[in-house]
């Protein structure tokens, strides 16, 4: 039952940021018990990402995670899908280049909902802080390393194409940014030093033998100053 409302948009901690996928966790079940060990872990945000899945399965697995979620204070994002997040009553959703601009998805969502936008270049990044004040909430920033978790991925850009990014969105007031692509806990210093306020990750979590440990590793990384 929706007991509680969507995490405040400006409470949202991107430093351990779990991205789902169903097929690397197991399917749907499999989704649920990964996130369940992830809050346990420590995971301070949650997207659900599945670009094959049918819209109501979709829709079912992000209600399912919601449960789990949002009694324990852990916002959900839905990747792509705006209109799913809504429907669900998500805490926000995270767009590519390619998916609803963001100034529309901002639209649909509100202003009391988190949106994430996929950048790779100094100038996407500056695209974005140049929209109306508040419209992105968060950069995602990758490839960083080659990764084997998304089939269209653009070329990897290095800590130092992070950096880059990073540098730009600051420069030009823009969004902080969350790094992706082949990451793991060890890499989290360097991730830091380029800039990035926190790691999004699947591999280094689902499909791996403990996802609570593996999420109380990058959660131990940021945490150590
Ligand atoms: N966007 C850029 S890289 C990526 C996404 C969704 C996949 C990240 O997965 P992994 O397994 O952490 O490299």
């Amino acid at each position: 039952a929706p007991t509680s409302r969507p995490v405040d948009r400006a409470a949202f901690d991107p430093s351990v940021y779990l991205v789902t996928d169903t097929a690397l966790c197991g399917g749907r079940d499999g989704v649920l018990a990964t996130v369940r060990q992830a809050v346990v872990g420590g995971v301070t945000a949650v997207q659900l990402r599945d670009p094959g899945a049918a819209t109501r399965d979709l829709a079912a697995l992000g209600a399912a995670l919601l449960a789990l979620l949002r009694p324990a204070g852990v916002p959900l994002v839905v990747d792509d899908r705006v209109d799913v997040a809504l429907a669900i009553d998500a805490d926000g959703a995270h767009v590519g280049q390619r998916d609803l601009d963001p100034l529309a998805a901002r639209r649909l969502l509100g202003p009391g909902r988190h949106l994430g936008l996929s950048v790779s270049t100094p100038a996407e990044a500056r695209a974005a802080a140049a929209l109306a004040p508040g419209t992105v909430d968060l950069l995602g920033v990758g490839p960083v390393r080659p990764t084997s978790s998304k089939a269209d991925a653009r070329a990897a850009i290095g800590l130092d194409g992070l950096a880059a990014v990073a540098a730009a969105s600051r420069a030009a007031g823009g969004p902080p940014c969350v790094a992706i692509g082949g990451l793991s806990a060890p890499d989290i210093p360097a991730l830091r030093e380029a800039g990035a306020v926190g790691a999004a990750v699947i591999s280094a979590v689902c499909g791996t033998r403990d996802p609570r440990a593996a999420t109380r590793a990058l959660r131990d990384a940021w945490d150590a100053r």
